[in-house]
Order: C-alpha cells, then structure tokens, then sequence
C-alpha cells in the first residue's frame, strides 16, 4: 500500500491552502467529480477517501450538472448520465453518497463547502479553459483547503513534463522512465459508515428517461460496458492493431474513446489489462503508444498551452507557412453550413462527416483527413481551426476533450508535427489527399457502408 499511497501523493496539487477561521470544519470531506466519471480505479477518490479517514469524518461525491457544456448535444448528456448513474450505485454500494446538482460548481460548491462544513474539497484534473475557470472561482469563495488528484494520467501530468512537449518523441522517455512508479495496481476503495445525514439525491436518475434524447447509434454507456469494449478488443482486436489500425474498414481500433473520455474507464486500467494478457508484440506497443503517449501528450499540450484552441499555439514554422499561403488561391470554398450538411464535392469527406453526425464515432485515419480537407477548402487556418472544433465537439462522443483540441492542432497547425514540402494552401504542413486514403483502405467500401448506416 506504501507504494500507492507515494504515488497518492504525487498524483496530488494543492489548488488552495484555504483562509484560516475559527469555524468548526466538521462536516464531511468533499469529493468534487468533473472528468473521471467513475468509482473504481480513481485516484481522486482513493484520496479523499484516505483524508477523510485521518480527519475521522465520511466522504461525499459530488458532480455538478451544467447545461451546454461545451456544445454537448443531449446524446452527450444521455451517455455521460446512465453512467454516472452506474458509479452513484457503486458509490452507495460502498456507503459513499453521491450528489448531483444541476447548478453551475462556482455557484453550488462554495455554498455546500459551507453549509456541510467541508474540512477539505477534493477534485479531479482536467486542463480545460472551463474547469479551470470553475476552479478559481470556487477557490476565491471557500475557506476549505482544495486539493486536485490527476486521476486521468497514469503519470500525472506535472510530473511527466514540466513544460509544453514539442513532439511525441520529446515526450516519450519522460513518460517511459515513469511507468514503473506510476502504472501500478489500484487499492479497492474501502466501505464506509453510511451516513444518513449526508443521504444521495438520487431524483436525479429519472433525469435519464425524461430529459435526454438518446441516440441509437451511441455504444451502450459506463463501466461495465467499457469493459466488456477492452475485453472484446483484447480479444478480437489488438492482434490486428499495428497492421490495420489505419484502415476505418477493419474494426482494429478499441473504440474505447467515449469511456476514456468520460473517465467512466481508466487508460490505467486498460494498460494494466494489455500488459497482462496481451505478450510484448508491435500490436501491444502500438497501441499502448496510442494509449498513453499520445494521449497524454495531449493532455500536456492543454495543460501548458493556454490557447489550445487557437492557432497562436501553432510553432512558429506553421504561422509563417499558413501566412505566406494564407492568399493561395482556393480551388473550392465552403461555410460551416455547407461543411456540417456534408455538401462538399468530396464523396469520401461527406461519407466521414455524415458518419460522424450519425453515430458519433468517427475512424482516427478519417480524423486526420476530415479536418485537413477543412483547412483545403476555408478562407484560412483560424477559419479551419474554429470549424473543425466546433463540428468535432458538436457531433463526436468522445468530443469536448484535450485529444481533440490536440489533433486538431496537429491537422491544421502543425502541432507535434514537423514540416513537409511545401505546396499552395497548405504551406509546409503536412497534406492529405484521397488518393493517399485509396493506397490505405477501400475508399468506396466505406461510402457505401456509411450511406446504409
Ligand atoms: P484507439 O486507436 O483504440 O486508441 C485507444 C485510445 O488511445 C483512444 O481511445 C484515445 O484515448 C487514445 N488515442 C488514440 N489515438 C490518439 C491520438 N491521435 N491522440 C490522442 N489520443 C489518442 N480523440 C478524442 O478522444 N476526442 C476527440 O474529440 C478527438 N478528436 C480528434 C480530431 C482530429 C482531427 C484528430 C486527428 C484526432 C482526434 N482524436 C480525438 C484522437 C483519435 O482520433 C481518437 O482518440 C481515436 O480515434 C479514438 O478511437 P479509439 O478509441 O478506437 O482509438
Ligand atoms: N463535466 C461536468 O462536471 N459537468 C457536466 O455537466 C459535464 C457535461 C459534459 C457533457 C459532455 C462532455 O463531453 C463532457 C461533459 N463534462 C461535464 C466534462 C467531461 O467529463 C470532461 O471533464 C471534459 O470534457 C474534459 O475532458
């Protein structure tokens, strides 16, 4: 347990050292869950569990419910939902209430920390702009100290860089020499006392029938489902991986996406279980790659790159080539409108966004040529940039996450990329066309697959 409980420790900020006061903070410690929406194998959980357990008081979860988030649609609402349901009932199992509540965090937890006379508040890591904003604004209103456990890093995020990576191959030994420290088992959240005086709300549930659409094409939502995904890819997947995981026609990938990006499954969890099942091939390494450089490079690239979502956090060689090419002229040119309805003159584009809108999901080879037609086809890189976010995070399950604004940076700007021969409109950052698709997979295989859908 030592081992965990070190890196317990090092997986824990201070956001707050709290204001001194003579009030009594005898109420319970709270558990405030943003990004890792589950019970099991959560860091943040097991912390507050731990510190509650020394100050001799219970522990409650709380999740705050925020319409619009960003530019979530109701089918986002109705995954997220059914499985935060399935955590409340582990929770409760456990006797640890779980609140929700349907008010903004800056509003409702400074008034809980204070009406439940919270000795300490306790919240995931998440680098996003929004969580960041909520976070200031309820360390400026609470006398509780407020302490943030990255539970979404198998090496937390601080301690893998100190700075903004140029690229996965700075990156890379960083993480590697960590894993052994930080990739470790998790210890079982522990039973507590069950305290009635801090009973669950659970009217919230019937939130899920009433309130959300729900969208027949998303995959089943929550823990359990995801790991009935993991197992199915170890099984049937993994060994396929590095052959075929660039072809969208091959089901090669995990598809583990959507519960990753909900935190309803740990990237910890799904490495511990390919390390123990899977022996040490190129399909294993390929996607552990996927699993924990990549994606945790993007959450680095969040966390110490304010403008994430600009193209002022391009490197300097992709400002300069998309300026110098910013007036090329522009065989076809079309509005967010035009894009979004899947009007192009480009049958393997219109197929990816309308497999997109429909089912949410969309092949990462696809990604990458999806949102490089877009930097083709509008007036310049803000332009590219503002619309593919703004359908990425309208339409894709795993959407509103650092792994989008990331590869969405890396498609249009060049981010952990480097530069290629130069050509007009694109400058030096890297093109894709369709004829580079057909050398990769049967383009006309997936037009038709996607108009039967
Ligand atoms: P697998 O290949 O099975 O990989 C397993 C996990 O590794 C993924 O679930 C993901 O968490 C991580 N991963 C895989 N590829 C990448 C990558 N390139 N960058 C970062 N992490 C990766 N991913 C999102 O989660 N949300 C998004 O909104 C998103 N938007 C993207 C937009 C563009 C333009 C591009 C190029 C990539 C985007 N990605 C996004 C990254 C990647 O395409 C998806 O994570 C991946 O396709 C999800 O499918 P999977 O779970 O089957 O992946
Ligand atoms: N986090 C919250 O704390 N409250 C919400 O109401 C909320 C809604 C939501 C909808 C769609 C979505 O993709 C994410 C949402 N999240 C919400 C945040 C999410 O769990 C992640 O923290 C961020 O997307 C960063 O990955």
């Amino acid at each position: 347990m030592h081992i965990a409980e070190n890196t317990l420790l090092k997986r824990m900020k201070v956001l707050s050292f709290g204001r001194q006061s003579n009030r009594l903070f005898n109420g319970p410690v709270i558990y405030w869950m943003n990004r890792d929406q589950r019970g099991q194998d959560n860091w943040g959980l097991l912390y507050a569990q731990k510190m509650a357990e020394n100050m001799k008081v219970p522990f409650v979860v709380v999740f705050c419910l925020q319409k619009n988030f960003l530019g979530a649609v109701e089918s986002h609402y109705r995954f997220m939902l059914e499985g935060l349901k399935e955590a409340a009932i582990y929770l409760q199992e456990k006797g640890i209430p779980f609140h929700l509540f349907s008010q903004s965090p800056e509003t409702v937890i400074p008034e809980i920390c204070d009406e439940w006379n919270t000795p300490l508040l306790v919240t995931d890591f998440n680098p996003l702009r929004i969580k960041r904003d909520w976070e200031e604004k309820v360390i400026e209103q609470v006398d509780c100290p407020v302490h943030q456990v990255d539970s979404h890093n198998i090496v937390p995020c601080w301690e893998a860089s100190p700075k903004c990576e140029y690229a996965a191959y700075t990156f890379r030994p960083r993480i590697l020499k960590k894993l052994t420290e930080f990739l470790v088992e998790y210890p079982v959240l522990k039973e507590q006392k069950y305290e009635k005086t801090w009973a669950s709300n659970h009217d919230w549930m019937k939130h899920l029938a009433s309130e959300y659409k729900h969208n027949g094409l998303h995959p089943p939502s929550g823990t359990k489902a995801a790991k009935v995904g993991l197992d199915d890819f170890l099984d049937n997947g993994l060994r396929r991986y590095a052959s075929f995981s660039n072809n969208p026609m091959e089901s090669a990938v995990s598809k583990l996406s959507p519960y990753l990006h909900f935190g309803q499954i740990s990237s910890a969890r799904c490495a511990i279980e390919i390390m123990k099942h899977a022996e040490v091939d190129e399909n294993r390494e390929n996607f552990l790659e996927q699993l924990i450089v990549r994606k945790e490079l993007s959450d680095n690239f969040c966390y110490y790159q304010p403008f994430y979502d600009k193209t002022l956090a391009f490197p300097d060689w992709a400002k300069k080539t998309l300026a110098a090419h910013e007036h090329d002229h522009r065989e076809y040119l079309y509005t967010m409108e035009e894009l979004d309805q899947c009007l192009t003159h480009d049958l393997l584009w219109n197929a990816a966004q309308k497999e997109m809108k429909l089912t949410g999901y969309l092949h990462g080879y696809l990604r990458m040529y999806w949102a490089k037609k877009i930097v083709e086809w509008t007036p310049n890189a803000e332009t590219a940039q503002q619309i593919a976010i703004y359908l990425n995070d309208t339409y894709l399950l795993d959407g509103r996450d650092p792994n989008g604004y990331a590869g969405i940076a890396w498609s249009v700007g060049g981010i952990h990329d480097r530069a290629w021969a130069e050509r007009p409109v694109f400058g030096k950052i890297r093109y894709m066309n369709e004829k580079g698709c057909r050398r990769k997979f049967d383009v006309d295989g997936y037009i038709e697959y996607v108009g039967n859908l």
